[in-house]
């Protein structure tokens, strides 16, 4: 499918190196260091409610952390799904009387519209579900072949003991969760832990079998369609192959859909599906996790038909450490437009008075090393806002085209 337009990513001058990531499997800070080439999956949109700053701000964290990358040298491939049928989308398809292809284009056109005014990097690879039906069906032909999974009724589940003595995982190693909270998060979470017939209650359906009024496709697992977290197993396969460098995206998806979609994985190819499973934390509004079940929603596009700039907007979230939970407040759209106006106002009066300079001034390049270092170390956006602050503070005369091109390549930001 087609993504989004790549904004322009400037060279910076000076040499980085790879981050250090938060991995949520060993709970620890690793080096992400890639072969030659990043490999990145993210957990894409569910097409409706799309795009309200949680989103934003879990897409942010994985775009900066390719700019990191990409400033260190490496190639990145990135790949990321669409959810594009699954049980949530049917049924706002069914209670608004939208039909539901419909309701996924429309979401996912506005999506791209607010990923792009974002600068936010597309993926290499954007994949929606009903392109691979295919594919997930013969995946879950495949397991079932092996035994490691069985069918209640016509419905394929995974048999998570199987997989255990089949593949390189354990249930629980990725997300560090005891048996109860992983059933109570199972349930609130699309999974079916009462169903009669399971093997044991955490086993994950694979594939769905027709239903009258449900969408449906032929495939090697007979009529239906596929379940969660297969379509995540399946097209990181595709697309990036085993064991690649980073697994990412929001922390709701820790358990059960990172934890199992590495199960499938693992079950499939008999090696682990990344080597980091990294996390951003949950933005509330009034009070409550930003989410489509509450409704209390702000949206990239409601803020953008308000006026903001979306380069405030972009500040507002890198204001933010990617892995700590925070709420939004209005006002800090304010305060991330007044930031921008500083730091343009800046460059503005450089530009005006003719002195934007080629190379970076020594208070540049200290400025520039302590956003790298603080970008390095877990993208520690605050802190590279920070020194950018405090640069602009000291009001200098000459500004370098270097220090500009940074910036952008590195916060997404072009003054
Ligand atoms: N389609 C699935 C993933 S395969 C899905 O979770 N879709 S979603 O539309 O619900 O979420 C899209 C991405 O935004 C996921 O990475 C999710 O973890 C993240 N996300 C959802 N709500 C929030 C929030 N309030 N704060 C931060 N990230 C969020
Ligand atoms: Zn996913």
């Amino acid at each position: 499918m087609r993504a989004w337009t790549r904004p322009a990513v400037p060279h910076a001058a000076g040499e980085s190196v790879p981050p250090r990531l938060y991995d949520t499997a060993s709970q620890q800070l690793v080096e992400t260091r890639p072969d030659d080439v990043a490999r990145l999956y993210v957990c894409g949109i569910t097409p409706y409610d799309a795009t309200h700053l949680g989103h934003a701000a879990t897409y942010l964290a994985f775009d900066t952390l390719q700019r990191v990358w990409l400033d260190a040298g490496y190639r990145v491939h990135y790949a990321q799904n669409v959810t594009d049928v699954d049980d949530p989308l049917l049924e706002r398809a069914a209670a608004t009387g939208v039909d539901w292809r419909d309701l996924a284009a429309q979401q996912i056109e506005l999506f791209r519209h607010d990923m792009e005014s974002l600068r936010i990097l597309p993926p290499d690879d954007y994949v929606a579900v009903t392109e691979v039906i295919e594919q997930v069906g013969r995946a879950t032909r495949i397991l079932l072949d092996r035994g490691i999974a069985y069918l209640v009724d016509d419905d394929v589940y995974f048999d998570n003991r199987a997989a255990q003595e089949a593949a390189p995982w354990v249930l629980g190693d990725e997300s560090n969760l005891d048996r109860q909270t992983m059933l109570a998060l199972f349930a609130e979470r699309g999974g079916d832990p009462d169903r009669a017939g399971k093997k044991d209650p955490l086993d994950p359906l694979l594939w769905r079998a027709s239903r009258d009024g449900e969408p449906s496709w032929p495939s090697e697992a007979g009529a239906g369609r596929p379940g969660w977290h297969i379509e995540c197993s399946v097209i990181a396969l595709m697309h990036l192959g085993r064991d690649f460098t980073v697994q990412g995206g929001g922390s709701d998806l820790v358990f059960p859909h990172h934890e199992l979609s590495a199960g499938h994985a693992a079950a499939l190819s008999g090696h682990p599906l990344a080597r980091v499973y990294s996390h951003a934390g949950m933005v509330a509004y009034q009070g409550e996790k930003m989410s489509k079940s509450l409704r209390n929603l702000v949206l990239v596009s409601q803020l953008r038909d308000a006026g903001a700039d979306p380069r405030a907007i972009r500040l507002a979230l890198l204001a933010h450490h990617y892995r700590s939970d925070w709420e939004w407040f209005d006002d800090g759209l304010g305060e991330a437009a007044q930031r921008l106006a500083t730091w343009a106002a800046v460059v503005d009066r450089a530009r005006a008075n003719g002195v934007l300079e080629a190379v970076p001034a020594p208070a540049e390049r200290e400025m520039l090393d302590r956003m790298r270092a603080a970008l390095r170390d877990d993208l520690d956006t605050p802190g590279a806002l920070r020194a950018i602050d405090e640069w602009a503070a000291g009001r200098p005369g000459a500004v370098s085209t270097q220090l500009t091109d940074a910036i952008d390549a590195l916060l997404g930001i072009r003054l």
